[in-house]
């Protein structure tokens, strides 16, 4: 994708592809209307074509005027639209057929295909949005719980941008009356104290601070955690899973080494998509299909952000479990005491000693007992107790976060060299990496390259 190519008129199907009620397809550029013109007969004969209003008509085929499908139609005149340029849409009928046969129709008469996020690409090239606004949009497509919708929503509505907005013209503003002072060291220009400067420094380096410490909490909810479920054979850890998840979901029997391979499922923990995976108990294997299960378990826990260790409260500890212990104890993890509804005869006071972080809730996954507890704490776990929903701006992306670090490190380095007494070149010098690094997470100073990673992110048709 090059900047360069914004004159000419992109189109595509905006909806997923198949049957459905509705499907859209979207043109935008220059050529919309006409394009619109050559493809559609409005009903009653409307021409010219209002901006947005919704025209009753038929797309007809340009080759045999034969008709493709009954369809509304907007069109919509710029600057008021998604990408700032004239665009058309148009709701048919969605089967597969119908939505290629008109985009088909649309491009033969003059519109090139879109490529992913294209239309959301021009919007930010034609400065409708900025490039957290951009990136909100997929976070927002992507959103699996009601938080990561809101933080999408926030970052969309232009909350980030104008924190960062606000930091830089700080910095822009002291720039201006260091340089100045560079400059024209003779003149009557408005002098700033080494206090003022540094009191300003350090106000914007603790804001980049706050809003850096952000981050933890904003990538759980952005893009969730991985939390796998472990334990040996009959514990009950298939039990869990579907308790967690309402639903009867995995193979449950009385039968050790029931589960042979992971299964993944998405859950909903007080707004966090957690990954949860069941796997495969943990034992000495019987069979090479417990033991590629086995494998499987041993992969999932390698990767996870979260361990769930079942353990059988209505029995004594075993060798089996023991041999878990090396495993799980450098991951973050929470022991489930299981079948709490039977008596317990477990002891799990040397297992505390081993544990001390480790978090030991008492469940019955069987009949859905304490796991509200559960879930609290894993909640409390992944988010590490520094949770701070109330902070208007959260970080979710990464690329923002290494953005704001720089930002904070140049400063700091500015902030040293004003203690240094050096001169005030090198400060103006730092400060300019630091108002580089937060144009960058609006999109001013992204290079190219940056740009497509980001946009190609999209499906066809955003
Ligand atoms: N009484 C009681 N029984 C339970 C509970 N949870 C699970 N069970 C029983 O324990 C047995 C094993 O449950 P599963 O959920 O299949 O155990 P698992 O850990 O997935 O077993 P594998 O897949 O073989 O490793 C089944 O008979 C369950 O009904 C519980 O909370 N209380
Ligand atoms: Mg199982």
């Amino acid at each position: 994708m090059s900047k360069g190519a914004l004159g000419d008129t992109i189109a595509a199907i905006s909806t997923p592809l198949g049957t459905g009620g509705i499907g859209v397809i979207r043109i935008s550029g220059p050529q919309a209307l006409a394009i619109a013109g050559q493809v559609f007969r409005p009903k009653g004969g409307a021409d010219p074509l209002l901006s947005h209003r919704f025209y009753l008509g038929e797309i007809i085929r340009p080759e045999d005027q034969t008709v493709i499908d009954e369809v509304l139609l907007v069109y919509m005149r710029q600057p008021k639209t998604y990408t700032r340029e004239d665009v058309v849409e148009i709701q048919c009928h969605s089967g597969s057929l119908v939505l290629q046969e008109i985009l088909q129709a649309v491009l033969r008469n003059g519109a090139r295909l879109a490529e992913p996020g294209e239309f959301t690409k021009r919007a930010f090239l034609n400065g409708r949005i900025d490039l957290t606004q951009a990136e909100a949009v997929i976070d927002l497509i992507s959103s699996k719980t009601q938080q990561s919708l809101e933080l999408a929503n926030r970052q969309r509505s232009g909350k980030l941008a104008a924190e960062v907005r606000q930091m830089k013209e700080g910095l822009l503003n002291l720039l201006t009356l260091l340089e100045a002072s560079v400059d024209f060291p003779e003149e009557e220009i408005p002098q700033i104290s080494p206090q003022e400067i540094l009191q300003r420094l350090q106000n914007t380096r603790d804001r980049l601070n706050v809003l850096g410490n952000t981050y933890q909490e904003g990538k759980v909810y952005r893009e969730g955690i991985a939390a796998v479920i472990v334990g040996k054979p009959n514990v009950g850890k298939s039990s869990l899973l579907n308790s967690l998840l309402r639903e009867e979901r995995a193979i449950v029997t009385a039968v050790p080494g029931t589960t042979r391979d992971v299964i993944e499922e998405i859950v909903n923990i007080a707004g966090i998509p957690l990954r949860l995976m069941d796997t495969a108990g943990l034992r000495p294997v019987q069979d090479a299909i417990e033991e590629e299960g086995v494998k499987r378990t041993h992969d999932r826990l390698a990767q996870a952000d979260l361990v769930i260790w079942v353990l059988d409260g209505s029995e004594p500890i075993s060798s089996e479990d023991s041999a878990i212990l090396p495993q799980v104890r450098s991951k973050k993890v929470i022991i489930a005491v299981n079948k709490n509804d039977l008596p317990q005869r477990i002891a799990l006071e040397g297992l505390r000693q081993q544990l001390p972080e480790a978090p030991f809730i008492p469940i019955s996954a069987l009949y859905s007992l304490g796991i509200d507890r559960l879930q609290e704490a894993i909640r409390h776990l992944v988010l590490n107790g520094k949770v701070d929903s109330s902070a208007e701006v959260i970080l979710s992306n990464l690329r923002h976060k290494l953005a704001i670090e720089a930002a904070r490190d140049a400063l700091s380095q500015a902030i040293q060299a004003l203690g240094q007494d050096l001169s005030w070149e090198f400060i103006t010098l730092d400060l300019r990496q630091a108002l580089e690094a937060l144009g960058s997470i609006l999109g001013e100073t992204a290079p190219e390259d940056v740009l497509d990673r980001i946009f190609e992110q999209f499906c066809i048709g955003k």
